[in-house]
């Protein structure tokens, strides 16, 4: 795991790692994905690289960089921004593809599917495209969804739903995960948690779909359902909520996750410790605070060392075939807390504030 994050006035590299990060949120966002993998691990040596990187020879005797990014990395050490990314932004198809890309439930498909209608405006799309319910809801709501939220307030959405979750039964839990358990200043939207002992996923994906969402949207704090999605990899819900003392509308997503063996399901060995069956709250948690980045290099670090880390817990003993496909599920770890998966991943322990890759 790195030393310096991207924001981390300490790191010698942090001003190129910043500008290095937008350019690969732009083409992660274009759907390039060799692109985005080649400026992330660009940013990993930056990252380790004890001093500043001027030029583009130095660049390249570090490793995982190529020419072509030994060069941007040079131009922006000197110029302090890179032109590609300039001219990204000037170039008005793509100001309106990132535009479109912005409206809650739209990927690039959709997106450069309407720019190449002709269409240039959120009005255009109200006026001419087919749209569905959730991008209506995301074009209405445009402003409100793409606007930060203030730290106070994420909490209050917070506290909504655990008045509401704990009224039905007062041993319901409700975490504020995602960029606010991160200590963020403002939120994109409010990731809850929801968690209760005893219970199972299906238990649970039942009592917030059929009792809780139903009544706070009679509350008038859910103002729409977007998705639920019901894997066996854990469940969520995605809505919009508003405070009665506002009429801007929140992005919120709940999480259920059950917190003990009845609900940690299909492993395949039959018995369970308290232990090992709270990896699964924990997992979850440790996912549901990312960042999403963060995430994938725990993932990754997990997979190199025979160990496979998702939302669900901590397995060891994977067996992975030649072309790393997984053959075997493995065994849950143990673990009450976060800090006991981190020690047994081997990774040293950092918290949620420090999350950030
Ligand atoms: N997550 C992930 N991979 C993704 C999306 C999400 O691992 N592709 C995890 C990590 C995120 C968490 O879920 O921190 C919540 O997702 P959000 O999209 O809400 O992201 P954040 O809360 O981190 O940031 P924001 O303030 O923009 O909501
Ligand atoms: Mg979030
Ligand atoms: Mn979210």
């Amino acid at each position: 795991m790195q030393k310096h994050t991207a924001n981390d006035p300490a790191g010698p590299n942090s001003s190129t790692i910043a500008i290095l990060q937008q350019m690969a949120t732009y083409y992660d966002q274009m759907g390039d994905e060799w692109r985005t993998r080649a400026y992330r691990k660009a940013m990993g040596t930056l990252r380790k690289h004890p001093t500043k990187v001027w030029t583009k020879e130095e660049a390249l005797a570090l490793p995982q960089i190529g020419d072509r990014l030994a060069t941007k990395i040079e131009e922006i050490a000197f110029t302090s921004r890179l032109r590609r990314l300039d001219n990204a932004r000037a170039h008005p198809a793509d100001q309106i593809l990132q535009t479109f890309m912005k409206v809650y439930g739209v990927g690039f498909a959709k997106a450069s599917e309407w720019v190449k209608q002709g269409w240039t405006t959120l009005d255009d799309l109200i006026d001419n495209a087919e749209l569905t319910q959730n991008q209506r809801i995301g074009i209405e709501h445009f402003e409100d969804f793409n606007s930060r939220i203030p730290r106070d307030e994420v909490a209050q959405h917070g506290e909504c739903v655990r008045k509401a979750l704990q009224s039905i039964d007062p041993a319901f839990e409700v975490i504020v995960g995602g960029s606010y358990r991160r200590g963020a200043s403002t939120s994109g939207d409010i990731d809850c948690l929801i968690t209760r002992p005893d219970t199972t996923l299906s238990q649970l994906r039942s009592i917030i779909v059929d009792k809780l969402v139903p009544s706070l949207t009679l509350s008038g704090f859910l103002v729409a359902a977007l998705a639920t999605t019901s894997k066996d990899t854990g469940s969520k819900w995605h809505g919009a909520s508003c405070l009665a003392s506002s009429t801007t509308w929140r992005r919120i997503d709940f999480l259920f996750v059950p917190s003990d063996e009845l609900g940690a399901g299909e492993t395949n060995n039959a018995t369970y410790s308290l232990e090992a069956s709270l990896t699964v709250l924990f997992a979850a948690l440790i996912y549901f605070t990312g960042n999403d980045i963060f995430n994938r290099s725990l993932r990754l670090l997990a997979s190199t060392k025979g160990m496979r880390l998702n939302q669900r817990g901590l397995f060891r003993d994977v067996i992975r075939g030649r072309g790393r496909e997984k053959l075997s599920d493995g065994t849950l770890v143990e673990g009450r807390d976060e800090q006991r998966i981190f020690a047994a991943l081997g990774v040293p322990w950092r918290p949620p504030e420090h999350r950030i890759c």
